[in-house]
């Protein structure tokens, strides 16, 4: 690996051991002769930190200096997982790490498990905004991460009897070295109260009086690049009560409730809210989107106005990217800042409003679309909820001037919904104020266009683009795959790739390569052991490394069908049941594996969970059926599990009812790792099959065009027998529990089958069992797998971020010298 020039502190082997062991004596307070894995990690992040902290000063300082146009990314989550391993391999010392460990009688992977997962975010959105991160850092560009620093991250899964109950997730319980506490960086944050006019030099201002005030607290977390010095900075906010909030209450002599008080406000950034549409419109919720929003905001126009005295320089300077639009009260609060307190008139905010603002959407459902009930804002944040209605007055009449009084289309469009709770449509105020408005994959931005916002886009076509996701190459094979990454790295001939992602496609040359494959089948068959090895430890069961390892982790939604999944495998169990003992020869054998987490309000989902482990139960306990077919759910799914059970994949599922996921993500992290995709032409799927080719995937399913009319023959549809019979065994309790998964079974059969498991059923059994035959024949399966990784280079995270800085925010590399 590279090794950069650094700065004050030294990064051979033996500098390392000694700055080791002074954070083991004076940092983590034990004794150097006597210290256990974790006291070790403990040490090494210190080390780490220390040494991305240099950096992070040489950047900020050159960002400063050369003062280019700078790209402040809002996101409300942030799945970043571990942070040692990655942090060592972009700073480009991994083997001297290892070497100062191993001197002190230590292995680098023992050390590097210690670490919990940061788990700020949900699912597809979080993680997509830590891989961007990794790419802005290394592509050296001008930005900043703003996030909340929830005290309690994605609820941990705990598997009882089969249920999934969930867990509070206190990560910050052992500390944590990555983050830095900034108790001079603070903003006060304000909420509730009135608005009252004020005359100034006769002219007409709206003042805001605020009711409540909390303070936010800045912790920076490093982002280093790799092969880069450059570092950048994820600020995540904590809620902490305000100092003057307090001293009323102590004048007023109530000071046992005033501390009381100080708890009371920490709780807006102590909890993230888990994905669920059950959410919406919760209090806590919205506070929590202001408050990241007001903070943010203060910092970003605090560092322009070091530099700047004029405000319409704004956009020459700034572009702030919606991740979604839970950070959509951003447009708002800049119109709040513009108007209200640097009187800078209505039409010319506005103006500045609209050229630093894009939005991406990462929905395909519009019953998805955030709502904020009207009385819930205005009595939160009153005057915002009147610039929305002037925003909502000034698009109306806008609107008429193009469409006339089609009224129809005039109240769709509207950021305000009338009905029984009135409501702000925030992917409409999204749309309106931002200059560019992102989907995350060729197909969802065909569905936006043609769907979700068409009447937007026949109006502002210039406004749409999309960028298809991707996912950082540092993390999803240079740090979880350590092997293959030696062995691409030894066939290319150069480690550029792991910076310039197109150099994979060399790989393609040596498809048929008959040394290349040997070694490739070596190093997956590592990754297997190492994954076998886990499945035994979490679930006690043995597999077989000779079974094609089939995996399908992500989210658990109805959409995304792990349902259709079970029901395969119940179909494959109740074959290999009915089957000869010769014909058994001819099995291939499979470990499934499934992993993920239901929201904890979803019903449906945590049944498919159940489901799961009751055909689980089933299955693994015959001993007729034996290596032929295990069924392995694997808890509390989250980022270093999928490091461990990606690599170790052979074949991965990605089987959305078309028309339903957006991206997809999970699939590109597999395809890097030379896993083969069974997939539907669904979100970036679409893509992938244009760049690696049918013949190296097995697809199957209706395509998007073709979902609707399927929904509007409902029951009159020809469903297999085979369909009819899994679900037949699953309600006559083959697999107990028969109650409890009726709903589960009614939601599949008939008119209810929204998500179409019946009418795909035959053409994903058909691809299953292309798999299987494709399996039997290593060379063609190697072969296949060898061009899946080759043709991922276009899936990268670095594709994407120099997409969206060139297209959408306009902003150029701005390098910090060695
Ligand atoms: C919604 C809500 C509703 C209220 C409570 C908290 C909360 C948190 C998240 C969300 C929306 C999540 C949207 C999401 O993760 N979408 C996924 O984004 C991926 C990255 O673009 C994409 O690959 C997936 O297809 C898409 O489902």
């Amino acid at each position: 690996m590279f090794e950069l020039m650094d700065g004050f502190l030294k990064n051979d082997p033996l500098s390392l051991q000694k700055d080791i062991l002074n954070h083991v004596e004076y940092t983590v307070a034990r004794s150097r002769f006597s210290f256990d894995d974790f006291e070790a990690y403990q040490a090494l992040s210190h080390c780490i930190r220390d040494r991305l902290i240099e950096r992070w000063h040489d950047t900020q300082l050159h960002f400063k200096r050369k003062d280019p146009k700078r790209v402040y990314f809002l996101s409300l989550e942030y799945l970043m997982g571990r942070s040692l391993s990655n942090s060592i391999i972009n700073l480009g010392i991994r083997d001297q790490c290892a070497d100062a460990l191993s001197q002190l009688g230590f292995e680098f992977e023992v050390v590097a498990e210690q670490e919990g997962d940061a788990a700020l975010g949900n699912g597809g959105l979080a993680r997509l905004s830590a891989c961007q991160m990794d790419s802005l850092a290394t592509m050296d560009f001008p930005a900043w991460g703003y996030g909340l620093r929830y005290q309690y991250g994605l609820f941990r899964q705990v598997i009882l009897d089969g249920f999934q109950h969930e867990q509070p997730d206190y990560w910050l319980n052992f500390g944590n070295p990555w983050e830095i506490e900034r108790v001079h960086v603070t903003y006060p944050v304000k909420f509730y109260g009135t608005v009252e006019e004020e005359i100034l030099n006769e002219e007409k201002y709206q003042v805001w009086i605020p009711g409540e005030m909390i303070e936010a607290v800045a912790y920076d977390n490093p982002i280093p690049g790799y092969g880069t010095r450059n570092t950048i900075t994820l600020r995540l906010w904590a809620a902490k009560p305000s100092n003057q909030h307090d001293m009323e209450a102590y004048n007023t002599g109530d000071y046992i409730d005033a501390v009381v008080n100080r708890q009371r406000a920490e709780t807006i950034s102590s909890i993230l809210y888990p994905d669920d549409r059950s959410h919406q419109g919760k209090e806590l919720r919205l506070k929590q989107q202001y408050f990241f929003v007001s903070a943010s905001l203060q910092d970003i126009i605090r560092r322009f106005k070091d530099v700047h005295k004029d405000l319409s320089q704004f956009p020459d300077k700034v572009a702030l990217q919606l991740n979604d639009t839970h950070p959509a009260l951003a447009i708002p609060e800049v119109m709040r800042v513009l108007v209200d307190e640097e009187h800078l008139g209505w039409n010319k905010a506005f103006d500045i409003t609209c050229k630093i603002f894009s939005f991406t959407t990462h929905t395909v459902q519009a019953e998805a679309l955030e709502k904020i009930p009207v009385d819930l804002l205005g009595s939160l944040l009153p005057r915002h909820l009147q610039i929305i209605y002037d925003i909502n007055s000034y698009f109306m009449e806008e609107l008429k001037k193009r469409i006339g009084l089609d009224y129809n289309r005039l109240s769709r469009m509207s950021i305000v919904e009338e009905g029984a709770v009135k409501s702000i449509r925030v992917a409409n105020l999204s749309l309106f104020c931002s200059h560019t408005v992102n989907g995350v994959s060729k197909l969802h931005s065909e569905l936006l266009q043609t769907r979700v916002f068409k009447d937007f886009y026949e109006l502002w076509p210039e406004k749409f683009q999309y960028k298809t996701n991707g996912v950082t190459q540092r993390r999803w094979i240079v740090v979880s795959n350590p092997n293959l990454c030696a062995l691409i790295s030894k066939w290319l001939g150069t480690e550029s790739w792991i910076r310039d992602i197109d150099l994979l496609m060399g790989l393609r040359e040596y498809a048929t390569d008959i040394s290349l494959h040997q070694e490739w089948q070596m190093v997956r068959r590592v990754n297997k052991m190492r994954l076998a090895e886990y499945i035994e430890a979490t679930s006690g069961l043995k597999v077989s490394l000779d079974a094609m390892f089939d995996v399908q982790i992500k989210r658990i939604h109805e959409y995304k069908r792990q349902l259709l999944n079970i029901l395969g495998i119940i179909h494959r169990y109740d074959c290999i049941k009915n089957m000869a003992k010769d014909d058994r020869r001819k099995v291939v054998p499979r470990v499934c594996i499934i992993g993920g987490k239901a929201a904890p309000g979803y019903e449906m989902a945590k049944k498919i969970i159940k489901l799961c482990h009751a055909v689980a139960e089933k299955i693994n306990n015959d001993s007729d059926v034996g290596d032929l077919l295990k069924l392995v759910f694997i808890p509390d799914y989250n980022v270093s599990v999928a490091e461990l059970v990606i690599p170790g994949a052979d074949l991965s599922q990605h089987i959305s009812t078309a028309g339903h996921e957006a991206s997809g993500t999970g699939s590109m992290k597999f395809l890097m790792n030379g896993c083969l995709l069974l997939a539907t032409a669904d979100g970036s799927t679409v893509e992938i099959i244009e760049e690696i080719g049918e013949d190296n995937m097995f697809l199957f399913g209706a395509k998007v065009h073709e979902v609707p009319t399927l929904r509007e023959k409902g029951s009159t549809i020809k469903v297999p027998l085979q369909f009819a019979r899994v679900v037949r065994m699953v309600r006559d309790g083959y697999f107990g529990f028969q109650d409890y998964f009726k709903s589960l079974c009614d939601r599949v059969e008939g008119n209810n089958d929204y998500y179409l498991l019946g009418s795909d059923f035959e053409s994903y059994l058909g691809a299953q069992a292309a798999a299987d035959k494709a399996f039997t024949d290593k060379e063609k399966w190697t072969r296949m797998s060898i061009l899946s990784t080759a043709g991922s280079g276009r899936f990268s995270s670095d594709r994407t971020i120099q997409d969206y800085a060139e297209k959408t925010w306009g902003i150029e590399p701005c390098r910090c010298p060695l």
